[in-house]
């Protein structure tokens, strides 16, 4: 079976050789950096700090507060750094002077890496570590450690300890078993494998109970800003086609006035797509800060993001407009005004439903 395979720590060898032979690692997680990326990035810098190795952490923008929890506190000597594109000072200073070794880490291609991938390519030596195969373009290290089969790139890493002979402790098991929990939708999904459970099983026998905090931490605890916004949201939610779809705009202001961030509304359009009745459900909020749409300076720039259940293609929907994503969930960008980008997507959307 391909998956005991990597199992074998000769798997590692090149992987091993590199790290034993650079003196300063750099790690990289795809930008909006999720459980998985951020828990396998940071669970291999405490890692490498332990074998006395320099190590950055490059992220393309600062990690959602619920997950906070897994950078590491100051003493580990980790030098985050969190790398705004419009900052060229910042972005040269780390070009012109780059690490032994780039590691990039849960990155399906280097898009997924955003700016930091100009630092990233710098490194004399690069490894990619990853489960995302899909992408064309997705063996952009000089080793590439990619497999499918891995429910979580935290597998990877875990392996990739195990075969390091390094000891899995608390701070490392914590981060691999959030990297493992997220990626698999709280093991549900159909990427979970025997070897998931394996490795789950050798993690919480670090963290013990400790699981049951990490599971609030990601999914139960809510900030009052967010719960602020969601309550004058819900007010807003508009019905059409006998409650079939479920619409809302949220602008700017709205989450000004309640002093939210984006991720606080992560989870609205999965709550609006599970109201009764409700089979699709449009969520459209102003672009960046207000900001005015890139090819055409006199219109707003608005984000409609869906989901549906199984009657609607969100995705068709989507291309419509020059969006994509998946039958159940797509995104799109528009610019206009909200009330022309209501009226059109609600056509678009009664063709799928009625079509
Ligand atoms: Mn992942």
């Amino acid at each position: 079976m391909k998956m005991i395979d990597k199992f074998d720590v000769k798997y590692w060898n090149e992987c091993i050789t590199q790290i034993d032979n650079a003196s300063s690692v750099s790690l990289f997680p795809h930008i909006h950096a999720d459980g998985d990326a951020l828990g396998s990035v940071f669970a291999l810098a405490v890692a490498l700090r332990k074998k006395d190795k320099a190590v950055k952490v490059f992220l393309c923008d600062s990690p959602e507060e619920a997950l906070g929890f897994l950078v590491p506190g100051s003493q580990w000597g980790i030098d985050v750094i969190v790398l705004d594109a419009t900052d060229s000072d910042d972005l040269s200073l780390y070009t012109e002077n780059p690490s032994d070794l780039a590691i990039g880490i849960d990155c399906a291609g280097p898009d997924r890496m955003d700016n930091c991938y100009a630092v990233y390519k710098m490194s004399p030596n690069k490894i990619k570590i990853d489960h995302h195969v899909e992408n064309p373009g997705c063996a952009f290290g000089d080793s590439n450690f990619v497999y499918d089969g891995w429910a979580a790139t935290g597998e990877a890493v875990w392996l990739l300890l195990n075969a390091m002979g390094i000891e899995i402790d608390y701070e490392i098991a914590i981060r691999l078993y959030t990297a493992l929990l997220t990626d698999t939708g709280r093991f549900v999904y159909s990427n979970v494998t025997p070897l998931t459970f394996y490795i789950a099983s050798q993690l919480i026998s670090v963290t013990g109970s400790d699981i049951t905090w990490i599971s609030r931490q990601v999914y139960d605890v809510k900030p009052k800003r967010m719960i602020k916004l969601l309550s004058a949201v819900y007010s807003k939610i508009e019905y059409f086609e006998n409650g079939r779809i479920a619409y809302v705009y949220v602008p700017d202001k709205m989450f000004k006035d309640a002093g939210a961030l984006l991720e606080d509304t992560n989870a609205l359009s999965s709550i609006m797509r599970d109201i009764e009745d409700v089979e699709v459900s449009i969520f459209v909020r102003d672009g960046k800060h207000g900001a005015l749409a890139e090819d055409d300076k006199t219109l707003p720039a608005l984000k409609a993001s869906m989901r549906s259940c199984d009657k609607c293609n969100v995705a068709a929907v989507a291309s419509a407009f020059g969006g994509g994503g998946h039958v159940r969930a797509a995104g799109l960008s528009f610019a206009g005004e909200e009330p022309v980008l209501k009226e059109k997507l609600l056509a678009e959307v009664r063709k799928q439903l009625n079509g």
